[in-house]
């Protein structure tokens, strides 16, 4: 693969190449734990992913081989949230989460080492996560004095039951590959060394695949999760597929030509 920079970020880098989008925060020295600026780039970079009709799968990933994320940094956390440059205490990481569901393309995490507290949960809210053979997944927040009560509870909840999803966060223990793979936490355990190969292999095989209906499917999984966000969502795919009937464009055309819409003559499928 020749992976191509979109663009030069300070905390990430942000990569192309084949139809595949491929993030990878770059803190190694705090196990890739993220701080506002980070989450702001990664906000950013997945906003161009959205628009960029080249892309269809996104690798999500941490710098070397010791984690995947370690969560918010804990050295700017402040009163009220992670403190940036700017002084203003923040909690951007959730807008990331809703970003990366609401993507109308996959969004894979390719864990290697630690996936913990913060970084445990946008694993959780990507699509699909191969897991290095060294992965270690869990929440640390009641120890560390934090919590994530929404998609970090629900969507946990959703992958694993309650009964572990409430021993994932009440316990704050330390899952291995094997064991996350054993509770529906991720998709497939591989050795260190394929982990890349793997997760491109994954991203390829999905790139085959129809991208409306892999579009539509992803909307529906969260509209059964979501609420009227994730319903939201879903309609809006809707949406955009009546714009392109000549059903739709005649309502739009009728009304730019000041006369009644004739809808009459599209028929009425079962
Ligand atoms: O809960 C939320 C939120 C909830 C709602 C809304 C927004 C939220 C946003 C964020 C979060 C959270 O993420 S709370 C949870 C925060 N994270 C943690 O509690 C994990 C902290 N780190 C660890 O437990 C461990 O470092 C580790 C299991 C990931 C790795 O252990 P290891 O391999 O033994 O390395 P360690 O020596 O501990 O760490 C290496 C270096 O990285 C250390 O720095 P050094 O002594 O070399 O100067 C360590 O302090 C630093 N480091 C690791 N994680 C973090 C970190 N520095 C800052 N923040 C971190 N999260």
């Amino acid at each position: 693969m020749q992976w191509e920079r979109v663009k030069e970020y300070t905390d990430i880098i942000y990569e192309r190449a084949e139809g595949i989008a491929r993030v990878t925060i770059n803190r190694p020295e705090v196990r890739n734990a993220f701080r506002p600026e980070t989450v702001a780039e990664m906000i950013e970079a997945f906003q161009h992913i959205r628009d960029d009709a080249s892309t269809g799968v996104v690798i999500l990933r941490g710098q070397g081989d010791l984690a995947f994320c370690s969560g918010g940094d804990q050295r700017v956390r402040g009163h009220g949230g992670y403190v940036g440059g700017d002084q203003i205490p923040r909690l951007n990481v959730l807008d990331l989460q809703r970003l990366i569901r609401q993507l109308p393309k996959p969004v894979i995490a390719a864990v290697a080492g630690y996936a913990i507290g913060g970084g445990h949960v946008l694993h959780v809210c990507c699509d699909l996560t191969i897991a290095a053979e060294n992965a270690v997944f869990g929440q640390t927040g009641p120890k560390v004095g934090s919590f994530d009560a929404g998609y970090g509870m629900a969507l946990l909840s959703r992958l694993v039951g309650q009964k572990k999803a409430k021993e994932i966060w009440f316990l704050c223990r330390q899952y291995n590959a094997q064991e996350a793979l054993q509770m529906g936490l991720v998709n497939a355990v591989v050795p260190l060394d394929r982990l890349e190969e793997e997760s491109i292999q994954w991203a390829k095989e999905i790139l085959e695949k129809s991208p409306i209906a892999i579009r539509l499917l992803k909307a529906a999984f969260n509209a059964d999760t979501d609420g009227a966000a994730g319903l939201q969502q879903l309609a809006g795919d809707a949406t955009m597929l009546f714009y392109m009937t000549d059903e739709a464009k005649e309502g739009k055309n009728a009304f730019l030509e000041k006369r009644k819409p004739d809808f009459g003559k599209f028929g009425r499928l079962p």
